[in-house]
Formats: structure tokens, sequence, C-alpha cells
């Protein structure tokens, strides 16, 4: 699918940025008071290059030397572009860790490019704090892991073989639907909250965490609905591209809404994996097209039955 390109703005001359490497290997790109257009990329004249940009300034560095990359926003709506449209942006056999701090405004992570072809597996962990989390993409021993805060949306239409997302340790509710149409294809979203659930089944919600066996009450009032109170929301991730999606709870009791009536571009599966804990899955509409299966759900339902409560 056609990807966002970077769009390189109006020059805003006043600003001091800068992009910094040190003696062991850090660049340090950090931005101004309004947006930036952070890109990280290979070098499209020279494989063996890593480069860094910052809407008007460019810095390239042999991509051997570089050992991370930390980038950090500041006020104004940043975007960060992982570009691997020139190549996977990596170190062969090696991690190579990117931090992204978005601190104040609306903060975007993009992710572009076919990485020259290789098959990635990706994953998504969200973090306990609201806004933040990790998404490495890996192939064989070489890894690109974005460790994120103050991020407010991803946009991941990069290729990859399997796309994992996983929920912190404690009650998520996900949703999975559909992303906006975009250059005429289907997209998928996954929304991801920290809830806590409200009123009377509360009590309840603690014990199943506990591991307490009284298990079935739901399974007898399956028309119950249960409301939930939403406590962090997490950048949601809008994806294209990713052949096998499997979306899991992680810990703790979890409530996993699947409403996606349309395929997104390039999936073929869809997994919902509750994890540990008692899960619930409503199953509302799975994405023709695709192979659609659940494990780790205590509860399934194919109608709503839990509600996030806006405050
Ligand atoms: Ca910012
Ligand atoms: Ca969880």
């Amino acid at each position: 699918m056609r990807s966002h390109v970077p769009c390189i703005d109006a020059l805003e001359p006043r600003r001091l940025l800068s992009i910094t490497i040190d003696s062991h290997g850090v660049v340090r790109a950090t931005g101004g008071p309004d947006a930036d257009n952070f890109v990280v990329r290979i070098d499209a004249d020279n494989p063996d290059n890593l480069q860094v940009h910052d809407t008007v300034v460019v810095q390239t560095y042999a991509a051997s030397r570089v050992k991370a990359i930390v980038v950090q926003g500041r006020g104004g709506d940043d975007r960060l572009f992982v570009d691997n449209s020139f190549g996977f942006v990596a170190r062969a056999g090696k991690k190579l860790p990117i931090t992204f701090a978005g601190d104040g405004g609306f903060d975007q992570i993009i992710l572009l490019g076919t990485a020259g072809g290789a098959e990635l597996t990706e994953q998504h962990t969200l973090a306990n704090k609201a806004n933040a989390g990790a998404l490495s993409n890996r192939t064989g021993n070489t890894t690109q892991l974005v460790t994120y805060a103050g991020t407010d949306s991803i946009i991941d239409f990069a290729p990859a073989a399997k796309m994992t997302v996983v929920g912190n340790s404690t009650t998520n509710l996900i949703n999975v639907t559909n992303g906006p149409v975009v250059t005429d294809q289907n997209t998928g979203l996954i929304e991801a909250f920290n809830v806590k659930v409200r009123g009377d089944a509360k009590k309840k919600d603690k014990d199943d965490d506990q591991g307490d066996e009284d298990d079935d009450d739901h399974g007898k009032h399956g028309a119950r609905i249960v409301q939930l109170v939403k406590s962090e929301a997490f950048a949601p991730i809008n994806f294209a591209n990713k052949t096998a999606v499997v979306v899991s709870g992680g810990k703790g009791s979890d409530f996993l809404d699947v409403n996606m009536p349309n395929q997104p571009l390039g999936l073929s599966s869809l997994v919902i994996d509750g994890g540990k804990a008692k899960d619930r899955l409503a199953a509302r509409a799975a994405p023709p097209g695709a192979s659609f299966s659940f494990v780790g759900i205590e509860q399934a339902s194919s109608q709503a039955t839990f509600t996030l409560d806006e405050l």
C-alpha cells in the first residue's frame, strides 16, 4: 500500500534542533517546542549508513557506530518515522534500541517500508503506564526495538509476517476493530485501555485475579453486561500489511472485543489469546476473508457483554 511518506514542512529557522552521537554510540535527537518530524532510516545511497533526521537537520552515521537512538519530542505534535524503506533499521545480529518520548502534544510513531523484504515478526507490548509501551520487529537475531512513552497514536503499515499485541498485567479492555480506509484499503485498529470493573462485579474480578475457582457466575448469567471504567489509555495501533495478527490480554482478567467487519489489507488470520486469569471475549464481527480463532477465553459471546463507560 502507498505509505505515508514523511513530509518536510516549512522551515522554522529559529528553532534549535540537535542530533548528536556520544562516545557510547548513543544518538540523541531532541526536538524543539513545536512539531518535529523525526525520521530514522538507512541511507538511501549507502546501506552501511544510518540516518537520523529532525525536519531540517540530517545526520548520517556508520550504522556500526550507532548502538542506540534516543528521540525526545518535547512540546508540539511530534512524529517519529521509523522508515524501513531503504532497508531494515537495525544492527545485523543485534538489538537496536530506539527510545521515543513524545512529551506534550499529540505525538505519533509511524512505521514504514518493507525492510528489503525481510520477514519480520513483530510485537507490541503495553506498559503499565498510559501511552507507553514497546514495539519490536525481529528477523533472526536482528531486532529493532522501539520503546515509547507519551505517544498518542501508532500507524504501522510496515509488512510483517506476524504481529502480536500483548496487554499488560492489569485488567485490559482491548478493542480489535477497523481503522480508517487509507488509499482505498481497509485497515485494522487496536485500542487498549487499563480498566476497572464498576459496581458489584468489581470484587469478583479481583477474586478472579487471585486465582479463585469461583468462576462460573458469568457463565450462568451470560446476558449481564459488565460495566468497565477506563483508567488509562494506550496509543491506538492502526495497522495493515500484517499477515497473522495475535491479540493477547496478557496477565489479568481481560476483556477483548472483536468488531472488525472489514478485512484489513494483508490479514489472513486473527487469533485472540486471553492469556492467564479469566478473560472475556465479545466476538461481534470477525474479519471476512481471514481465519478467526481464540484461546485462553473463559467466556465468549457473539454480542457485547461489557461496555466501557466514559467518565
Ligand atoms: Ca510532543
Ligand atoms: Ca492484562
